[in-house]
């Protein structure tokens, strides 16, 4: 087909796929498989047998299931504010979401990959991306909460992002705008993109012990849309593979203009020579670059913000045996890696088929030279046949994702046939489809990017529900769809509703991690600033208009109670240290009129909630976890009095 053509046959699938009279898959309420309540169930009191985590998408955060079960066990805040947790609000965590834009509240989280050691999850961290104002984020599986955010430089729309190499040596975010690099320069007419516009794909480091990021270096490439990306393992481990659209570098209309070449690209990156030439010495100082690096660090229970100016760059147009081209039909969007690493699987949005890159064969292209006549912006670009292992013909509409399983097949998602198909890798046939509902984007096999795929499920990740759930107004729950791939057709087991838009997820065996999980933070490692040692500190100190309260939380009450002497548009400071030293006995704290959130103080931490009064009065304040039976005497009272009033500065509790 034309490339008009392809964009005609696009419109037409999509309204077919989207009226759903026309598309919607016979049987639907009837294709779940007999015994399939029993396969997902697990009993009260009894575990899930995976975690899985999911991209919560434009709600900025990750949600933390149970598989077979969908149930969700936890919601964690990464690039957005979360008033449950504080997130954002308290004084401790707003570092972690500053940027060099400053304060921002909200992103668009796509991407979650697991750390790994060869090749397989090692169960502790989870990394994030955000796509919108470029950062990359690592999870703790200790304390399911956002350790750390780096923002990525020289980059627009952090898309393509956060790709793990086999040992986490590094996590890779691409650009998927491409933009002038950073700094002054940067000012220039958008229609000279051709000329000025560029790629940059960060390597960032990742510590063996600690996890801290670091951005080791940059490699700045032709002005590409990076789109997604694999790591190579087994026989292609120190390789990358990113697909690339746009390879028209259009500024204008991409639906249209972006859409003309026939191919497109996946990239073919030798990071082990790329780390060779940056350790040589090799490559630019960028120092007029500002990029944020937030920690959060379990002993002062404290984040903090600084702003980073220098990136190392290399140009892969420097090096030619850094970069190579494999053209790649139709907007590619998954670049997807098989178990062992010998196969590279991409999915154009617009293509009808499937191709399976062989590394082998790349290898070999190389090795032989045997590349198209012409570079591209000086990168060698591959003969198509040179790479290509063969094609899965006729799999669907629209293919996206594709993940393994162990025993050797390969499944991918298709949004606009709206459904998962099962294929060999090897023989590239066709196995089975099962339809979705509807329109699946991203789909996820447990451990289905890794060496040795656990395979058992696989979840589809739809982005449209329709008639699935219950209505809850113009705007319906994403679903997710759980199958049994055990067998040689895939069951359709289980729907469950998701937090936000999800996108990818990863599952781990339970067994990993949950031994890992903490229980409280030990009182005695509390190195933070505004800890209160025990009831007896417990104080309010006044510092000109700075008031800050140190109090204690235990079943059940404040420390102190009782305070007076504030005055209207005082900046009060309730640090709040809980005193427990028992597993799941947070206690909260909330006070009337607080512009901000709760707190939730787990055992053993301190936290800081930032208070103005704006008027005089007697303002309560309660713990907001019910924690005992006497939680709701878990209270207290402010006393807050006109500026320059002569009402003492004391606290109480009990006895005054
Ligand atoms: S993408 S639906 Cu943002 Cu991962 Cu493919
Ligand atoms: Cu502490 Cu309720």
């Amino acid at each position: 087909m034309k490339p008009k053509q392809y964009l005609l046959w696009m419109a037409a699938a999509t309204a077919v796929s989207l009226s759903f009279s026309a598309c919607r898959p016979k049987g639907a309420g009837s294709a779940v498989s007999g015994n399939a309540a029993q396969r997902t169930y697990v009993p009260p009191g009894q575990y899930d047998e995976f975690y899985t985590f999911t991209s919560g998408g434009f709600s900025g955060q990750m949600s933390v299931y149970g598989l077979p079960s969908g149930r969700l066990f936890r919601v964690i805040p990464v690039f957005s504010v979360d008033p449950e947790k504080a997130w954002g609000f308290s004084e401790e965590t707003k570092p972690m979401l500053m940027t060099s834009h400053g304060f921002v509240p909200w992103d668009d989280l796509h991407h979650i990959e697991s750390s790994f050691t060869d090749g397989m999850p090692d169960g502790k961290w989870i990394f994030a991306n955000s796509n919108n104002t470029p950062r990359l984020a690592r999870i703790d599986l200790t304390t399911y909460r956002t350790s750390e955010i780096i923002e990525i430089p020289n980059t627009g729309g952090n898309h393509c992002s956060p790709f793990t190499t086999e040992n986490s040596e590094y996590v890779i975010a691409a650009t998927r705008f491409s933009v002038p690099p950073d700094g002054p320069a940067s000012d220039v007419p958008i229609d000279s993109y051709k000329e000025n516009f560029k790629g940059h794909i960060s390597f960032v480091s990742v510590d063996k012990e600690t996890g801290e990021f670091d951005i080791a270096f940059q490699l700045k490439t032709p002005g590409l849309n990076f789109d997604l990306s694999s790591a190579g393992k087994g026989v292609s481990n120190g390789w990358l593979f990113i697909s690339c659209y746009n390879s028209e570098q259009s500024h204008t209309l991409l639906e249209v203009n972006a859409s003309q070449n026939d191919k497109d690209f996946i990239m073919a990156i030798n990071w082990k020579k790329a780390e060779e030439y940056f350790k040589a010495g090799k490559g630019t100082k960028q120092t007029n670059v500002r990029y944020a690096h937030n920690k959060y660090d379990e002993h002062t229970h404290t984040a903090t913000h600084e702003i980073k100016t220098e990136v190392t760059v290399l140009d892969v147009a420097d090096f030619d045996d850094l970069a190579y081209l494999i053209p790649c039909p139709k907007s590619p969007h998954g670049a997807d890696v098989s178990p062992t690493g010998e196969y590279i699987v991409g999915s154009g949005k617009l293509a009808a088929l499937i191709p399976v890159f062989s590394f082998e064969k790349l290898q070999n292209a190389i090795g032989n030279s045997d590349f198209e006549s012409e570079r591209y912006d000086g990168i060698p670009v591959m003969k198509y046949e040179s790479a290509l292992h063969g094609e899965v013909e006729k799999p669907g509409l629209g293919p996206l994702h594709t993940e393994f399983d162990d025993k050797g097949n390969a499944y991918t998602s298709f949004f606009v046939s709206s459904e998962v198909v099962k294929w060999d890798i090897k023989t590239l046939e066709v196995l089975d489809r099962q339809p979705t509902y509807y329109s699946v984007g991203h789909l996820m096999v447990a451990g289905g990017n890794s060496k040795k795929p656990y395979g058992k499920y696989l979840v589809a990740y739809n982005k449209i529900t329709k008639d699935r759930f219950l209505p809850t107004g113009p705007e319906l729950a994403h679903s997710a769809q759980l199958f049994d791939i055990s067998g040689d057709k895939m069951e359709l087991l289980l729907d469950f509703p998701t937090i936000g838009e999800p996108h990818y997820a990863q599952s781990l065996p339970a067994d990993l991690i949950k031994d890992k999980s903490l229980k409280i933070y030990d009182i005695n490692n509390n190195n933070h600033p505004f800890k209160t040692n025990g009831e007896a500190e417990a104080r309010v100190e006044r510092d000109g208009n700075i008031v800050r309260v140190y109090m204690t939380t235990i079943r059940s009450h404040l420390t102190p109670d009782v305070i007076e002497g504030i005055h209207q548009g005082d900046e009060v400071y309730f640090h709040i240290t809980n005193i427990e030293q028992d597993w799941d006995m947070p206690h909260g704290f909330a006070i009337k009129g607080a512009g901000n959130s709760e707190l939730l103080v787990m055992p053993g931490e301190t936290q800081t909630i930032k208070w103005v009064p704006d008027r005089v009065g007697i303002f309560p304040f309660y713990c907001t976890d019910f924690c005992s039976a006497l939680h709701q005497e878990m209270s207290g009272y402010v006393r807050v009095s006109p500026k320059g009033s002569n009402v003492a500065l004391t606290s109480y509790t009990g006895n005054k």
